[in-house]
């Protein structure tokens, strides 16, 4: 049987390993970044990621998350704009992928993002075009549209997509692989994205992720202005019930 749970070694050896990566690439990893949460494992059947080590290249959809900002940035805004400024704000993040492994295929209505890869590669795969779907609650209707996103290629044999989540990259039909030093590359909001790290790399692919407000089941304000969005959730994965499975790593203490 696959087994559903991580054990405390290979979780804390995963997260700090990732720490250790994030704080050599030069990014401010404060203490309270660093917790049972900064891992993500994308749902029950994933935890084979670790059955034969994070290092193994296995395809599951597993990956880590130090958050430095995240900023709803409506102080001066114009009185009013509150329904607004969810489409806005600042999100600072830095986000590690082992070989093999990948973000699971989702997209946000409100947070437009942009990656810099700071270290190795990454696999993009992404959705050219907003598409309507119901499910998602997601409509090309009344929106405004200016500059797309960019076509890209087509996706290479060698990327081996995780067992059984084949069908949801399907319509994931662009991908381009990033590097440092290439142009910052921006993911706008409503369009599905997934990305990954190639399996056969010698590093773990280390990207900055720089974006609007990421409202996330994570994300906790006392402030009573901000109450209102804490109940938004702007993550819409293909496979229903991701995001909150990523709030509750099966993690086994021995
Ligand atoms: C990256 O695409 C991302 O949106 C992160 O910011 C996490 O919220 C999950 O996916
Ligand atoms: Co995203």
């Amino acid at each position: 049987m696959a087994r559903d749970y991580v054990t405390r070694k290979e979780y804390d050896s995963w997260i700090k390993e990732c720490a250790a990566l994030a704080i050599a690439c030069g990014y401010p990893v404060q203490e309270n970044m660093i917790n049972d949460n900064t891992g993500l494992v994308f749902g029950d059947d994933q935890y084979g990621a670790f059955e034969n080590g994070i290092w193994s290249g296995d395809p599951y959809e597993v990956f880590a998350i130090f958050e430095a900002l995240n900023e709803p940035a409506v102080h001066g805004l114009p009185d009013g704009s509150m329904e607004w400024a969810q489409f806005g704000g600042l999100c600072d993040k830095l986000m590690i992928v082992h070989p093999g492994k990948f973000c699971s295929p989702h997209l946000h209505w409100r947070k437009t993002e942009f990656y810099e890869v700071v270290l190795g590669e990454m696999d993009v795969f992404y959705a050219p075009e907003i598409i309507d779907d119901e499910r998602l609650n997601v409509s090309n209707d009344g929106l405004l549209k200016h500059v797309p996103m960019p076509k890209g290629g087509k996706r290479p044999d060698r990327v081996v997509l995780p067992k059984g989540r084949e069908h949801t990259y399907d319509q994931l039909t662009e991908y381009v692989c990033l590097r440092p030093g290439d142009p910052k590359f921006v993911m706008h909001r409503k369009h599905l994205h997934a990305f990954g790290c190639p399996a056969d790399a010698k590093t773990p692919v280390v990207i900055r992720e720089g974006s609007a407000y990421s409202h996330e089941p994570t994300a906790t304000s006392k402030d009573t202005l901000l109450k209102a969005w804490q109940g938004i959730h702007d993550n819409g994965f293909l496979l229903e019930g991701l995001d909150e499975g990523r709030l509750k790593n099966n993690i086994v203490e021995e």
